[in-house]
């Protein structure tokens, strides 16, 4: 972790700055009606969960470029998500993936608590075969045409469900590579009934107090087509499996110009939206860090999200889901963590009374503009304000650079191999 005098002093020497900048943003938001502290103590509350296997150097199938002190395995990536979460205030959950983070539970607790964090929904893979399984999953899992993959694949979930029960998480997300590379390679129909079979066995063993959250994906690795290729086809596995199903929205997993705010509300409506993986795309699953090309549309996401508040019973999961394959991590995912805050803040800033009245006069001007209002204006101060009320850093990146962290656990930890693909 980072010694927090290297951030209390970043952060002495950036107060001055802030007060006046939180000060004069407090004066606008005043004269708009909005009391600065009450978005701020809201901002301060949220949290997006860190996936593990985010925090170590993505790539593309053609290759992959680590950098030094990669995290080596599951407790590294903690030490990497801790600090994080120690500069940022905002990531205070792990999603752990199965195998790649399988460990003892007792040492994955101590660890959790040693680093400050939780551990949010469980990931199963059965989109790749671990040495010496005994079945492929080069044709599929959940829905497989042989009976004992299946079979193996349902096993593997309830094996994560199992290690997820002795660590403290309540969900299990299931996204399966599943798919066909050639029309006329599968039947849909016969395919996504044995999914659905398989799922239902998955479901069964879902402890009361749990939630199944299935991911919808477009493409890859499969080309053709995937079992659960869109929100229709998930929306339709949540509801044939029952009450804790959800479905989950990972916005990268959509064609160009879907409109996944509009998702997302159809979701809320009929009370399916399990969560979300946040990243960002400009031609398709491009994994790109959260708000990197499209921050307009987090913000209207968000926007669904707020005016959604108070249903009862509506808590979606928020978790970065990226591929870092030319920064460091640890940066990354700082920064996005702090690119869904702001989404967040602006949403908080738009006038509903208003914006509700533009929409029952048919007013689609001053509609539009009472959202770019909200999302033209920058909440920064009030983000930097919530970091600092938690001493966590003003400046997160700044701070993190000065620490020289990365240089030190490079020290320790094996370099890391740059051979092979892609994802991780
Ligand atoms: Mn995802």
């Amino acid at each position: 972790m980072i010694d927090q005098s290297t951030i209390a002093a970043a952060n002495e020497a950036a107060d001055a700055d802030l007060r006046a900048d939180y000060d004069a943003l407090g004066d606008h938001l005043s004269r708009r009606g909005i009391d600065i502290a009450a978005i701020k103590d809201k901002v301060a509350a949220y949290g997006v969960a860190i996936p593990s296997w985010g925090v170590g150097t993505g790539g593309t199938r053609f290759a992959r470029f680590p950098g030094a002190g990669e995290p080596a395995g599951v407790f590294d990536k903690l030490d990497d998500c801790g600090v994080i979460h120690q500069l940022t205030g905002a990531t205070p959950r792990v999603s752990l993936h199965i195998p790649w983070d399988d460990a003892d539970p007792a040492d994955l607790l101590a660890k959790a608590e040693e680093t400050g964090l939780s551990f949010d929904a469980m990931n199963s893979n059965t989109f790749q075969d671990q040495p010496g399984q005994a079945q492929s999953y080069k044709y599929g899992s959940l829905s497989h045409t042989d009976a004992a993959t299946r079979a193996q694949a349902v096993e593997h979930n309830l094996y994560c469900i199992e290690m997820g029960q002795r660590i403290g998480s309540k969900a299990l997300t299931v996204w399966v590579g599943d798919g066909s590379n050639f029309p006329g390679q599968s039947n849909f129909t016969k395919q996504f009934e044995r999914y659905l079979e398989s799922a239902k066995q998955v479901y069964a063993a879902l402890p009361a107090d749990w939630r199944l959250f299935t991911e919808h994906k477009m493409f890859e690795p499969a080309f053709y087509s995937t079992v659960v290729q869109d929100w229709g086809t998930n929306y339709l596995i949540a509801r044939e499996l029952g009450e804790q199903a959800h479905c989950l929205v990972d916005l990268g997993h959509h064609a160009p110009n879907v409109n996944i705010e509009m998702i997302v509300a159809r979701l809320i409506q009929f009370g399916k939206l399990g969560g979300f993986h946040f990243n960002d795309s400009k031609y398709g699953d491009d994994d790109l860090d959260t708000a990197a090309i499209d921050p307009y549309r987090l913000f209207l996401v968000f926007n669904e999200l707020v005016d959604a508040a108070g249903t009862p019973g509506f808590d979606p999961a928020h978790m970065l889901d990226q591929s870092h394959n030319v920064t460091d991590p640890i940066e990354s995912l700082m920064n996005s963590a702090m690119e869904v805050q702001r989404a967040y803040a602006q949403a908080l800033l738009v006038d509903r009374t208003a914006l509700a009245g533009y929409q029952d006069t048919n007013d689609a001007l001053m509609a539009s503009e009472t959202l770019k209002t909200a999302f033209r204006t920058d909440v920064t101060p009030i983000l930097k304000m919530a970091r600092r009320d938690r001493d966590a850093a003003i400046d997160p990146v700044a701070t993190y650079r000065r620490s020289g962290y990365r240089a030190r656990v490079a020290e320790t930890r094996p370099s890391s191999d740059g051979i092979g693909g892609g994802i991780v």
